[in-house]
């Protein structure tokens, strides 16, 4: 029977699913030492995530060349690692990604030496569940999951509700966009719920499914790529998506007057994404290099002030823009905090969480 399902789930998760029950062979540490490369170095991040000074800096003081490549969706960029085509150095996987692939052995172990700047990292990034020893993965970003919307929408009296999206006024429907990505979509609607964006219950996850399919007719399109454009140029009035994307576009267009960000008062997801290195890549040691760089203290708060996301780096916060370090909506204070959830590995259940959505935007 196990056999039968293997052969229906989506390739990407496949050995997460189908593999033997003790995950991948664990792949071997490299020996690599501090400032140390080995090649150039292919970067596989997601867009408009990393200061675009930063990558000539790192390509000058090391002397080796960068290229970059973008993915939208943790789901794609497994795929693509499993699929092998292309060698990418370093991935920037979210938490929940990090141990599905820790646990397939698709990631190399940190040489921690070579890594100095780790000792940058706020204590309270360090030690997470998806990757307890920090093994696998450094912290690069922390954000949310909200509800960017235009104020001639929700005019500056709403109710920071998931019902903007999930109970829309007929004066937006059809000028939403939601995130084309399973787990985000699906634990959005599973949060309205009042459920755990990391439920097991089939009946849950159901229930999620029915409700997205009902606002379905109110939804222009599911996309993570350039929701935040659509939003600032007018296509949509409500986004789904992530905290810094909106920022960046609001910075990018002086749209700041125009349009806000929520995160909703039902609950909502906080993530973190991470420097990882998956075991086919070459220039392991660059790598290494290159996760240092993003460490240091200035340009980890190079990062925060250009995509407007939270840093895990706590040396960085004196270099960071003090109107970004004060914005609870992007350094949410604690009230709100306890209100968000970090999506979790669900193991088996991943697939279903992928099949629901294939469902939903059939
Ligand atoms: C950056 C997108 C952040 C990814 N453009 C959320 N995990």
């Amino acid at each position: 029977m196990k056999r039968v399902i293997c052969l229906l789930i989506p390739m990407a998760l496949l050995a997460a699913a189908c593999g033997d029950d003790d995950g991948g062979t664990a792949a071997e540490p490299v020996a690599c030492e501090a400032g140390e490369t080995d090649g150039n170095l292919d970067l596989y991040n997601w867009s408009e995530y990393i200061d675009p000074d930063l990558i000539p800096a790192f390509e000058a003081e090391y002397g080796v060349s960068v290229t970059e490549t973008f993915f939208e969706s943790n789901e794609v960029m497994l795929a693509q690692i499993q699929a092998g085509g292309a060698a990418y150095d370093l991935i920037v996987p979210s938490d929940y990604m990090v141990s599905i692939m820790a646990e397939e052995g698709m990631l190399i172990p940190l040489t921690k030496a070579a890594i100095p700047n780790l000792a940058n990292l706020d204590p309270k990034f360090t030690g997470l569940p998806f990757d307890p020893t920090g093994d696998y993965s450094a912290p690069y970003q922390w954000g949310t999951t909200g509800i960017g919307f235009a104020y001639e929408a929700l005019g500056e009296d709403f109710e920071p509700s998931w019902a903007v999206i999930f109970d829309p006024d007929p004066s937006y429907v059809g000028q939403i966009s939601m995130l084309n990505d399973a787990r985000e979509a699906l634990g959005a609607a599973l949060k309205y719920l009042g459920y755990s964006v990391n439920t097991t219950s089939e009946a849950e996850l159901q229930e999620a499914v029915d409700l997205l399919k009902s606002i379905k007719p109110a939804i222009a399109k599911f996309d993570s790529d350039q929701y935040e454009d659509d939003l600032v140029g007018g296509e949509v009035m409500i986004a789904h998506g992530w905290s810094g994307d909106f920022f960046f576009a609001f910075d990018d267009t002086d749209g700041w007057e125009d349009f806000g960000y929520f995160i909703p008062e039902e609950g909502a997801v906080a993530w973190v994404d991470n420097m990882a290195i998956p075991r086919t890549a070459d220039a392991v040691c660059t790598a290494h290099t290159f996760i240092d760089f993003m460490l240091d203290a200035e340009n980890g708060a190079a990062l925060t002030n250009y995509n407007f996301y939270a840093s895990p780096n706590a040396a960085a916060a004196e270099f960071v823009d003090p109107e970004i370090l004060g914005d609870e909506s992007i350094y949410p204070p604690d009230d709100v905090f306890e209100r968000l959830e970090f999506i979790a590995d669900t193991g088996a259940f991943e697939l279903k969480f992928q099949d629901a959505f294939t469902d939903v935007k059939n």
